[in-house]
């Protein structure tokens, strides 16, 4: 037996003793796994009047984040079941009263790398009872508030809902500060309010980036007010957002704003346009972006006017997409379009560019016009493959090759994000949801420094063969038969893979199957249209 082993066990028993279980964390069913989580044996009650209690809190909540995201929280706890109040047989020291959330910052400034610490204490045997939250910021406390939600449970002796394996002390913070998902409104439009379901599916498994993959080739959704026929290149007069829903969704600046969505979520917007590939559909309202009637993408490189749409669109977004980073793709670009024509084909000669010289051209060009605007860049990895040398430091290269470039980004000293290593083939829908939740982002990056640099990682939701249908089955596990499973349960483990530390996470996926479970009907109840982990809608039994 080894030293480790017999402290384990050792540690088990005095653990025991002391009345608290540290063997089976599994059993409290929180998705994703915190850093640190200790419970006991004994069960508390909510109240009816289960209050949000704020004193000595430094955070004033003037924009009502926190006061909504308590009421959300008790929205879904409570639509689970009929409550049934009869208290009079509670004796009143079993009763949770409410929770005392203290913040420390008074800021509530949204941004990369926002603290989103928290610590969750339900202790016993104190009158009255309530439970304990306390965060650096305000969405730190929205993740501790996600937590308790989850531990929260209809009774159906009592008829209440119970907060079981108490007392609870929980110390939690992200593994990753980037923990993103795409969506692509361009291959298939998305209605507004499909897109908010989307990001209240991202709370609960605290996922903090929504990439929006804006615009493509085959459409241009989007209102951009310095080039009012852009938007003619939408799918049709109605599958369209204004500049003032895309601050909907995002948060409140010059546009006004319901519900800045997004932000009062703690999740960020990752605006992106993919140029100079995937652009096509930029030519419908203004043809002269494409080089020829006959070849229209990539953008015209000769062209200055192409570089004044650029200028005029990151202009536009820095009124509303206030998260420091912007997307600008660079992925797949083939450059044919330029050499066969001839106006590209002289200018090119005159500036003595071959092709890839060209699309570096563009590229560069294209991140001094979203530096002026105040933005940091994320590109595709091509970019880096081709000229990762010339890349502005305050790139970040995203992964989504099968070539493991992260360790050479990290390496050559940029940030990068993650989206598909080794066998993160989105579209491999035959690879198992085990070997997904064992792939691990910090492969062969041992240097601390470097670790640093890998900010996080993301699931990609393409648009190409989904619409508002199934979007949601598709984001969250659609399995039809077995357990090897499209992207769909990758998003979880995903997300598991990103929150939880190294070392906390399962080695062998078995041991994490049924709490993956919970957390997929727990995702139906709150009415996401998750789909079934594995056969017709049960998981098989556990080995
Ligand atoms: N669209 C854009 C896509 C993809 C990329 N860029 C893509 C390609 C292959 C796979 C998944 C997605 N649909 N604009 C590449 C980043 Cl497997």
């Amino acid at each position: 037996m080894g030293k480790i082993t017999v402290q384990r066990i050792f540690l088990g028993f005095l653990l025991q003793l002391i009345g608290l279980c540290a063997a089976d964390l599994n059993r409290l069913n929180i998705w994703p796994m915190p850093v640190s989580v200790q419970y006991g044996h004994q069960s508390l009650y909510l109240s009816k009047e289960f209050v949000l209690k704020t004193e000595g809190t430094k955070y004033a909540d003037a924009s009502g984040i926190l006061k909504d995201g308590f009421s959300r929280l008790l929205d879904v706890v409570e639509a689970a079941h009929v409550i049934e109040l009869n208290y009079s047989h509670f004796d009143p020291s079993l009763l949770l009263q409410g929770i005392h959330v203290v913040i420390l910052s008074p800021n509530d400034e949204l941004q990369h790398g926002v603290d989103e610490s928290y610590k969750l204490l339900v202790p016993m045997n104190r009158k009255p009872v309530y439970a304990h939250l306390e965060a650096q910021t305000v969405y730190g406390a929205l993740h501790g508030l996600q937590t308790f939600s989850q531990c929260c449970q209809f009774n159906f002796t009592s008829r209440v809902i119970e907060v079981r394996q108490v007392p609870w002390t929980i110390i939690d913070q992200p593994r990753f500060s980037y923990r993103g998902l795409l969506i692509d409104t361009s291959r298939h439009y998305q209605p507004l309010p499909m897109i908010k379901r989307v990001i209240d599916s991202m709370v609960y498994a605290k996922l903090n980036v929504l990439h929006w993959h804006i615009v493509d080739s085959q459409s241009f959704p989007l209102e951009i007010p310095s080039y009012p026929k852009i938007w003619d290149g939408a799918y049709s007069i109605a599958e369209r957002y204004t500049m003032a829903d895309a601050a909907e969704i995002v948060r409140q600046v010059t546009y006004s704003c319901f519900s800045c969505y997004a932000q009062r979520r703690g999740i960020n917007v990752l605006a992106e346009i993919d140029v100079p590939g995937h652009a096509l559909s930029w030519g419908t309202g203004y043809p002269s972006l494409w080089p020829s009637k006959d070849c229209k993408e990539p953008l015209d490189v000769s062209n200055e006017f192409t570089f004044k749409v650029i200028d005029g669109i990151l202009s536009d977004f820095s009124k509303v997409f206030k998260y420091r980073f912007i997307h600008l793709g660079g992925d797949e670009v083939n450059t044919s379009c330029w050499t066969t024509t001839p106006h590209i084909r002289n200018w090119l000669k005159q500036r003595g560019f071959n092709e890839s010289e060209a699309y570096q051209y563009f590229v560069l060009r294209a991140q001094d016009i979203a530096l002026s605007h105040g933005y940091e860049i994320v590109n595709w990895e091509e970019t880096f493959n081709n000229f990762g040398n010339k890349l502005s430091r305050k790139t970040v290269v995203h992964n989504w090759l099968g070539g493991g470039v992260a360790k050479q980004v990290v390496a050559a000293g940029l940030r990068c994000i993650v989206s598909n290593q080794d066998k993160w083939y989105l579209d491999h829908l035959d690879t198992t949801w085990q070997e997904f939740y064992m792939n691990e982002p910090l492969t062969n990056i041992t240097d601390p420094k470097q670790q640093k640099l890998l900010i996080g990682g993301e699931v990609c939701m393409w648009g190409e063969h989904i619409d508002g249908s199934d979007i949601e089955q598709t984001i969250w596990p659609r399995a039809a038969a077995a357990a090897d499973l499209s992207f769909g349960l990758f998003c979880h483990l995903d997300v598991e893979r990103l929150w939880t530390p190294y070392d906390k996470l399962a080695k062998d996926p078995r041991q994490i199957t049924a709490r993956l479970a919970h957390f997929r009907c727990l995702l139906n109840q709150r009415g996401v249209a998750a789909a079934p982990l594995a056969g017709p809608g049960r998981v098989a039994p556990e080995e």
